[in-house]
Formats: C-alpha cells, sequence, structure tokens
C-alpha cells in the first residue's frame, strides 16, 4: 500500500537517517536560510563546490549531490515555487518538486527519502494548500512505484506537523481506508 510508506515526523532534516533528503534550495543553488542554510552547515563546503558545479535549477525542477558530512548520502536538491497568491501556476510547480525529487530518488536506487515542507517558509506558500499537495503528489508517486519503501515528512515546527498529520490523514480518509485497519 503506498499510504504506509508515508510519515510525518517533527524534526531537523539534516539528523534524518534515510539514504536520501530533500532540499528546499533556491534557483542559484548557492545556498541560503531555512532549511537549506542548515543543510549546507551540516553537510559542509564540500556540497556548495558540488552546486556550484551543477550551475543552477529551475522552479518545479530538481538536481542530485552526494550527502558528505550528513547522515544521508544523497540530497536532492529541488527548487520550490515563490506564492504569488496561486495564480501564478504555483500548485503545479510544487507538484513537479515532489515528483522529479522522487524520480531522482528512484534514479539514484534510494531507498528511503526525507523531505521537509517544500515553500512554506521564505516562499509565503499557505501550508494548509502545500501539505495537501505534497501528500497526494507523494501517495501518486508511490501508487506506481515498487522501489522507494518510506517517504517521510519532516516538519520542523509544531504548526507545519499538523498540517501535515492533517493533510494525510484527510487523504486516507478520501480514499475510504482507515490506516493500519485490520483486514477483515
Ligand atoms: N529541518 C526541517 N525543516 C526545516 C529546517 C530543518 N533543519 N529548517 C527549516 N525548516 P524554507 P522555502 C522548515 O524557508 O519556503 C532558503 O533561503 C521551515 O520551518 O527553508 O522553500 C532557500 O535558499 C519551513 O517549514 O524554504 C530559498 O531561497 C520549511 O522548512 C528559500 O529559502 C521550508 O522553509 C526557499 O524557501
Amino acid at each position: 500500500m503506498a499510504n504506509e510508506r508515508i510519515s510525518v515526523v517533527q524534526g531537523d532534516i539534516t539528523l534524518e537517517r534515510v539514504d536520501a533528503i530533500v532540499n528546499a534550495a533556491n534557483s542559484s543553488l548557492l545556498g541560503g536560510g531555512g532549511v537549506d542554510g542548515a543543510i549546507h552547515r551540516a553537510a559542509g563546503p564540500k556540497l556548495l563546490t558540488e552546486c556550484r558545479r551543477i550551475g543552477g535549477c529551475d522552479t518545479g525542477e530538481a538536481v542530485v549531490t552526494g550527502g558528505y558530512r550528513l547522515p544521508a548520502k544523497w540530497v536532492i536538491h529541488t527548487v520550490g515555487p515563490v506564492w504569488h497568491g496561486g495564480g501564478l501556476g504555483e500548485a503545479e510547480l510544487l507538484t513537479n518538486c515532489y515528483r522529479n525529487a522522487l524520480r531522482l530518488a528512484v534514479e539514484n536506487g534510494a531507498r528511503t527519502v526525507a523531505f521537509p515542507s517544500i515553500s512554506t517558509g521564505a516562499y509565503r506558500y499557505p501550508v494548509d494548500e502545500a501539505s495537501r499537495i505534497a501528500i497526494r503528489t507523494v501517495s501518486e508517486f508511490l501508487s506506481v512505484d515498487d522501489t522507494i519503501e518510506e517517504v517521510r515528512f519532516v516538519c520542523f515546527d509544531t504548526h507545519t506537523y499538523s498540517a501535515y498529520q492533517r493533510a494525510l490523514e484527510e487523504h486516507l480518509g478520501t480514499q475510504g481506508l482507515p490506516r493500519n485497519s485490520a483486514s477483515p
């Protein structure tokens, strides 16, 4: 079941022991604040060197680098959309971020992947909407992929954590499948 491979936790993504963590980067790939800054600090300077070599990444796209000093073997950098009110294709771009990041995870053989809440910090995407897109897109991806064993949403603060939990519960509800329900 795709949904049983999705979990929501509260914490710092740089500490996650998964094959790949996803970075909410900007299109320069040269680092920044928020989760991007935390990932670069924890990975060490060689991450920036590799990002510089790649040269940049468009909104909605994703690129992969090594994880260097991180517990994760890979960092998948994706660039979320800046929220401008929803009329500039933000939902589609955010969907592309999750899809393209997971596609790269599969191509590199990652079996466990951790995501932060892309675009809901400095880029101001409303977290209720962003969390629904994140859960739905990952669930759809996992329903046609059987190589990824776990996708973990790592939420930094309580507000974000609650939104993702709610989005996951709602998603399970729309599918009429209670989580971990026993078979009759
Ligand atoms: N672990 C998990 N989540 C975190 C961590 C962490 N260590 N630190 C922050 N968050 P943001 P964006 C959460 O702003 O909105 C950067 O400067 C944070 O609380 O990091 O996509 C880039 O360079 C929030 O819930 O990413 C770009 O310029 C979520 O991560 C720009 O910000 C995303 O917030 C990208 O903005």
